[in-house]
């Protein structure tokens, strides 16, 4: 298992369409136990592939408090959704930015399992906002790009300027 780095944006890696797994093999498996660990290391409720650089249609959630409900769905697929939530999200490739986005309240999808079976999955409140925001990564699409032209312009300037020129606060040992 291994811990994998996460691209942030605005990187243009992050705008990949991934590919549809075609066989679930110890390699797809490989992905998935890194997946997880990467998840619950950062710590995430939520992870695609997509954002390790991997571009393949893989993700895993976590919504639970003890952190010992996974789910990894491969390929998934939305076969129904309906109503509308607002939730105020976060990303793990958008470090320490948040904001409403609306979604659908309530979805059906169907995925594989990385053993390669077929399952449904319906899911409500955070689980089936988590799985809306980690299919839209498989697509290259991030939570900000809901957002207006000008909250994303000014984010974007934000982060790459910290990257060039991390504060003080940011210089911390992340132990203390
Ligand atoms: O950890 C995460 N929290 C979160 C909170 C609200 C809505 C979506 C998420 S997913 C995010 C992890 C992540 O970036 N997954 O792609
Ligand atoms: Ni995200």
């Amino acid at each position: 298992m291994a811990r994998l780095p996460i691209l942030e944006y605005p990187d243009p890696r992050l705008r990949t369409k991934a590919a549809p797994v075609v066989v679930c093999d110890a390699a797809i498996r490989t992905l998935v136990a890194d997946l997880f660990e990467t998840m619950y290391a950062a710590p995430g409720i939520g992870l695609a592939a997509s954002q390790v650089d991997v571009h393949r249609r893989v993700l895993v959630v976590d919504v639970s408090e003890e952190r010992n409900q996974g789910v990894c769905l491969i390929n998934p697929e939305i076969m129904h959704a309906e109503g509308t939530t607002t939730y105020e999200e976060g990303c793990l490739s958008v470090p320490g930015f948040y904001d409403e986005v609306e979604r659908a309240e309530k979805i059906k999808v169907r995925a594989l399992n990385p053993e390669g079976d077929n399952f449904e999955l319906e899911a409500e409140g955070i689980l089936a906002i988590c799985i809306q925001h980690e299919m839209d990564h498989l697509d290259g699409k991030l939570f900000v790009d809901y957002l207006s032209e000008l909250k994303r312009g000014r984010l974007r300037k934000r982060l790459l300027k910290q990257r060039r020129q991390p504060s003080v606060e940011d210089a911390r040992v992340p132990s203390l």
